[in-house]
């Protein structure tokens, strides 16, 4: 599992806070409490200051790489902030997202073309959200197919087959699930990954039903999520339900997780 931190985001409020006040302290104890916590990805995202994302954005990457080896996942409904955090971005990161819409799709493929970046291809167009496993499965055709004729190779696309939340249609959760596993079979060497905590928005107890949800979604193939990696419970979940899936060869990973003491609450 590809674990993306997702807590430098700029709709937290100390997080919009330290942005606008340009705490770089206050950003990097979160990056590296994420990367100490076990993230792969530190995704960054100043999605609520319209104007100014771009160099927002640029500030974030910057502050991040400073303090941690592991790479960002550039986290932007924005071409623009996308760009500007790739052109101070070193290593290799990912793009979160490229999507069906036309205007984001056009101005991020010529970006990502014939590059190894990682991109996140979320499963959205300009005809709205998708609700059913169909709509998901055809917007993931159209994006893979373009994906790949720029030369992006399919090992590096994670398809979001969007989550969303329980409470306004109590079929969505099996819709995703059932999203995850069609994508798998259907593009082989291909990725899923998703924002697991919509899932749980409008209810009580979101923790438990994210940690739940996350088990389903591992035996469902998934292999890349944006969650909270200091939620000890989500990390010690995902270890647990990756190795009962059989996606753990002699169950090494679940082992080593034991001995250093994830299990132990
Ligand atoms: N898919 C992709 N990218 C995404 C999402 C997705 N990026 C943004 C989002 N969804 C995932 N990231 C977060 C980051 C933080 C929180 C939730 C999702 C979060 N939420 C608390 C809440 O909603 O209650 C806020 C509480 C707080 O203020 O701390 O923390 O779906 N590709």
């Amino acid at each position: 599992m590809i674990v993306i931190g997702e807590l430098i985001n700029a709709s937290r409020k100390d997080i919009g806070r330290a942005i606008e006040g340009r705490d770089a302290a206050a950003i990097q104890q979160v990056a590296k409490d994420q990367a100490d916590a076990g993230a792969d990805y530190i995704d960054v995202n100043a999605g609520i200051f319209v104007d100014r994302e771009p160099e927002h954005v640029r500030w974030l990457v910057e502050t991040v790489q400073a303090v941690t080896n592991i790479p960002c996942a550039i986290d932007s409904p924005d071409p623009a902030a996308i760009e500007a955090g790739l052109a101070v971005h070193k290593g290799t990161a990912m793009i979160n997202s490229i999507s069906l819409e036309r205007e984001r799709c056009e101005n991020l493929l010529p970006l990502v073309a014939d590059t190894d970046l990682k991109v996140i291809a979320l499963c959205m167009s300009d005809e709205g959200m998708p609700e059913t496993v169909d709509d998901r499965l055809k917007i993931a055709d159209a994006l893979v197919e373009r994906l790949t004729g720029s030369m992006v190779k399919v090992e590096n696309i994670y398809v979001d087959p969007l989550v969303q939340p329980m409470s306004v249609n109590n079929g969505f959760g099996m819709e995703f699930l059932n999203a995850v596993e069609a994508i798998m079979e259907r593009f082989p060497g291909i990725h899923t990954a998703c924002g697991l905590s919509n899932i749980s928005y409008g209810l009580p107890s979101r923790k438990f039903l994210n940690q739940t949800f996350m088990a389903m979604a591992v035996a469902k193939g998934l292999d890349g999520a944006i969650v909270d990696p200091l939620d000890r419970k989500m990390m010690a979940n995902i270890v647990a339900a990756e190795a009962l899936a059989g996606r753990d060869d002699f169950c090494m990973n679940f082992l080593k997780a034991f001995r250093s003491g994830l299990f132990a609450f």
